[in-house]
């Protein structure tokens, strides 16, 4: 090991492939893979993690945590890895904003480079119920803020009165914490859907722009009453803004109603740790407030101040993005002041495994489908149904959830399979899936009566053809 050279992760990134040899990193180890690909238990998903780290996979597949894993791969060791998170001046163009980007895990798949944003594989995204914070789906709309912990503060105002905090990371860890499990969806997961109805604009989602995770910190309730707010004080909004900034130095920002802010029930969370550990620089880092059951756009990342107010956030993202429309309006008679910014989300759900065209075996007559559902306002997913006969027969999914958690508090998603028997001899079916949540709200069936020009809210039926084999 002390003989071996060292490597960098953007030149473990650079071998991805057979033909340039496949690398990948654990902990501070670079192994050469190629060869083992084949003998490798779980088939070519090995191939997720070429060029970048195995470890959020063996979080997925634990599995791995034995000792002939670890003896087979030191044997593939082919060096060590060395902290490249700098960017090196040779290289760097500092004109470029986004130059102190973090590295990402090779196994997102970027839905856009500058600003980043990036979805996980469905099959990988439900092949547990914590999505590992490596493989979390990234929204960016601006460059990632470089955060010094030390200097770190968060300003707390209260509009119209003198009342203003400031807290440092260490003056959080000392107020009382709390943890929560719960899914954070951006409102334009599914639009790529949306968009054969009739093209609309942003990026290009499938169904993987969410994410399950467990969050402490502190509740943003506490912090208010210590300052001498409550139920009864008169306020309407509570707005948050981030450390990243647009070329005119106008912070990413967005508002909650104050209720949420200050329910005893709200779990609103000014979050230091994600799935137990620092919050990673793309999802907030040192500081980002969880607003579960509500839209992702108000998880504000990197928080840097918070303002207790009677207005809503003036953020573009507020008043002009995040809205849904009627499919009678489109850009020529778009009128953003007439629509209230999108909060609590509505219920939803997606076939993850198997994917669209995927051939698929059946065994002892039937075929298997996983996914996932959930909803805003944490409302609890209490059914899923699956149909592969356009609605003629539909079948019950079985479902994992956190059992513990009750509506309204209900904020974590919900995994599902089901077993569907296949007519004799059929070639190819269309799985579709809806779930239901605790209020009996379920999803409509098509596109074309929901589609919006942002292309948010995109929540009828997924559905999935597939081809079988017998
Ligand atoms: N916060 C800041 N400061 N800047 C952002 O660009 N994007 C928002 C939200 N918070 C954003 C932000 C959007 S639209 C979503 S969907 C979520 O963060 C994504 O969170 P994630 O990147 O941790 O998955
Ligand atoms: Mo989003």
């Amino acid at each position: 090991k002390e003989n071996l050279p060292n490597y960098t992760l953007k030149q473990v990134a650079e071998h991805r492939e057979r033909e340039k040899r496949i690398w990948v990193t654990y902990k501070d180890g670079v192994y050469d893979i190629t060869e083992f690909v084949d003998a490798h238990p779980g088939g070519d998903q090995i191939l997720l993690a070429a060029g970048a780290s195995v470890e959020p996979f063996w979080k997925l597949y634990g599995q791995h945590h034995a000792d002939f894993v670890y003896e087979i791969l030191e044997s593939l060791r082919i060096g060590n890895l060395v902290d490249d998170q700098k960017p090196s001046s040779t290289t760097s163009d500092f004109s470029d904003p986004f130059i102190k980007e973090p590295i990402r895990h090779a196994a997102l798949i970027p839905a856009s480079e500058k600003p980043f944003n990036a979805e996980l594989p469905p099959t990988l995204l439900v092949a547990n119920f914590i999505t590992p914070n490596e493989l979390f789906y990234v929204r960016n709309h601006l460059p990632v803020p470089e955060v010094d912990p030390k200097k770190y503060e968060l300003e707390v105002d209260v509009e119209g009165t003198n009342k203003s905090i400031k807290l440092t990371v260490e003056s959080l860890k000392k107020l009382p914490k709390h943890t929560i499990t719960a899914t954070i969806m951006c409102a334009g997961n599914r639009r790529s859907e949306m968009t054969e109805v009739k093209p609309v604009k942003g990026l290009s989602w499938g169904v993987g722009a969410l994410g399950n995770a467990e969050w402490s910190g502190v509740l943003l309730r506490d912090v208010l009453i210590s300052m001498g707010i409550d139920e009864n004080s008169n306020f309407q909004h509570v707005q948050f803004e981030g450390l990243d900034t647009d070329p005119t130095k106008k912070p990413y920002g967005a508002s909650i109603p104050f209720w949420k802010a200050i329910d005893r029930k709200g779990d609103v969370l000014l979050a230091y740790e994600m799935n137990n550990e620092v919050i990673p620089r793309d999802h907030g880092f040192p500081v980002r407030v969880i607003v579960p059951g509500v839209v992702g756009a108000r998880n504000v990342k990197w928080l840097k101040r918070i303002i207790v107010s009677n207005n809503e956030s003036d953020s573009h993202w507020q008043q002009n993005d995040y809205k849904g429309f009627s499919p009678g309006i489109d850009w020529d008679n778009v009128d953003f002041s007439k629509s209230p910014a999108i909060q609590e989300l509505p219920v939803t759900s997606a076939i993850c495994v198997p994917s669209p065209n995927q051939t698929v075996t059946v065994r002892d007559g039937h075929i298997t489908a996983y996914g996932y559902a959930w909803s805003g306002g944490g409302k609890k997913i209490i059914r899923v149904d699956v149909t592969i006969d356009k609605g003629d027969t539909w079948h019950v999914a079985d479902i994992i959830q956190q059992d513990s958690a009750e509506p309204p508090q209900h904020w974590g998603w919900s995994l599902w399979t089901v077993q569907v028997p296949v007519s004799k001899n059929a070639k190819e079916v269309e799985i579709w899936v809806k779930a239901v949540d605790s209020s009996y709200n379920t999803q409509p069936e098509s596109f074309k009566n929901i589609w919006n020009l942002r292309g948010v809210l995109s929540n009828a039926y997924h559905k999935v053809p597939i081809k079988l084999q017998w």
